[in-house]
């Protein structure tokens, strides 16, 4: 067999001569980028070099305003000190220790902190790597659950059309983005979908929760008389779909879902990957909405994106179903080499201190109507037919193209990025979701740009 590079099979000899390459001479080719068009984007590349607070900085020397806290993620901003710290003294201190029936202190810590700043009853934390993780870890949580009060009949999950749950197969299987689902076959089995609530005729430019649409919780009554509530254990959904394109829930209608899935004995998971770490101005959206679920998943700013970790909350009602068998017996046959990693724990721990030591919750519920007002305001440019926002995040969505839905909003971050400010873009979305520390002034600068922006746009 032909294989004309030398080192293919053994660790290549330049390897240790690798230090940080400058992107000149870097050959983008064998790293596979997720969730991207490679090959477009390796023709062009944007890369980032270094950030500092509300931006980045790319390998060419430009500054731009992060609009989007990384990817939903850096929600105290970028290179925050005192976590960095943490993280240095955790790994001088003890790189690597399992949690399987063995014990290191930072996961006992963080969990105690963690829980604390969570609603009442949730005094208890399972710990994964991601959100996808979480997602999939809360669904087993909740068949086990059942199956542990003998209700093991209870197997059949719903989530919802236009909803995102990471990518593991139970994650992908309740997710309702079809371009996510598509290609991976059948994916669970036993798995239902409640109705989305993107309803532009009706709730175009709502400020806030939208008026309309309360009555599709009930499409859940329909679900349980098709499948019988006997054999449902579960409805997961997040309290504002991020990934498609930051949808708040009609009014009313996370309440309405408790209510149904109390009727029926059926687990209620809330998706908090995004909303939770203050996004809507508390520590999760359960909270700012007032509607307690069984399990809430998180991720993303429960180390503000510096090191990869997720976890489910799991209230006393679920942790202690599990409580009640031998001692001596594990009672969840699930885990994750690195659930409650030392370095990841101590960034948790960290990031929550920040939160605290800054008020950074308190600090989007004061901005909330200035960011609110400054989105709407694009109301009227060209292309605009609908303006959403909660908490410290917005959408503007584009009227798609007849010949390419996406590639308006494409065009719109591109040359946000030209012009110094990073935006989401998603289908024919504009979504934002700025660190928590954003200024007025870097909001002005946010939305003023996108509006010039879509000015020039056809
Ligand atoms: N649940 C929700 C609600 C999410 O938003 C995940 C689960 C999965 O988390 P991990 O850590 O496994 O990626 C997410 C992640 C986008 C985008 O296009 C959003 C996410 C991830 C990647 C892209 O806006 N959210």
């Amino acid at each position: 067999m032909d294989n004309d590079k030398e080192s293919k099979g053994s660790l290549d000899s330049s390897l240790l001569n690798s230090s940080l390459p400058n992107s000149a001479s870097l050959d983008l080719e064998a790293y596979w980028m997720p969730f991207s068009a490679n090959r477009r984007f390796k023709k062009s590349p944007r890369m980032i070099k270094k950030a500092s607070g509300m931006y980045y900085t790319t390998t060419t020397g430009e500054k731009i305003l992060d609009g989007t806290a990384g990817l939903w993620c850096v929600n105290a901003g970028h290179g925050r000190p005192h976590i960095i710290q943490s993280i240095k003294e955790q790994l001088d201190q003890l790189d690597f220790c399992h949690t399987f029936n063995l014990g290191h202190p930072k996961p006992f810590e963080f969990s105690q902190h963690l829980t604390a700043a969570f609603p009442q009853m949730f005094n208890h934390v399972f710990f994964t790597n991601s959100g996808s993780e979480a997602v999939d870890s809360a669904l087993k949580i909740a068949l086990a659950y059942h199956y542990s009060k003998g209700e093991g009949h209870r197997t059949r999950l719903i989530g919802r059309e236009k909803a995102y749950h990471g990518v593991n197969f139970g994650g992908t299987s309740v997710g309702g983005l079809p371009t996510v689902r598509a290609v991976f076959g059948p994916l669970l089995n036993g798995v239902d979908h409640l109705p989305h609530t993107l309803d532009i005729k009706r709730n175009a430019f709502s400020r806030g929760l939208p008026q309309y649409g309360v009555e599709l919780a009930d499409r859940l009554e329909d679900i349980i008389t098709l499948h019988d509530a006997r054999n449902i254990a579960a409805v997961i959904v997040e309290p504002v779909s991020g990934a498609a394109g930051v949808l708040p829930p009609p009014q009313g209608y996370l309440q309405r879902l408790r209510e149904i899935c109390d009727r029926h004995g059926i687990l209620l998971i809330f998706d908090e990957v995004i909303t939770a770490f203050g996004r809507l101005g508390k520590i999760c959206a359960a909270e700012r909405f007032n509607v307690m679920p069984d399990l809430i998943t998180c991720a993303k700013g429960l180390t503000n994106g510096i090191i990869p970790m997720g976890a489910v909350m799991v209230s006393d009602k679920i942790f202690n179903q599990f409580m009640q068998g031998p001692e001596e017996v594990c009672e969840l046959f699930h885990g994750y080499t690195y659930s409650g990693h030392p370095v990841a724990s101590a960034a948790g721990l960290a990031t929550l201190q920040t939160y605290q030591k800054d008020q950074l919750f308190d600090a989007v519920l004061n901005l909330e109507s200035y960011w609110e007002n400054a989105a709407h305001a694009l109301k009227d440019s060209p292309h605009v037919i609908d303006v959403r926002n909660i908490g410290l995040l917005a959408a503007i969505e584009l009227q798609p193209r007849a010949d390419s839905p996406a590639a308006r909003a494409t065009e719109v971050f591109q040359k946000c990025f030209d012009k110094g400010v990073l935006v989401r873009n998603i289908g024919s979305t504009i979504a934002l979701s700025p660190p928590l520390i954003i200024t007025q002034e870097q909001i002005d600068t946010l939305f003023q740009t996108i509006g010039e922006v879509l000015q020039s746009v056809a």
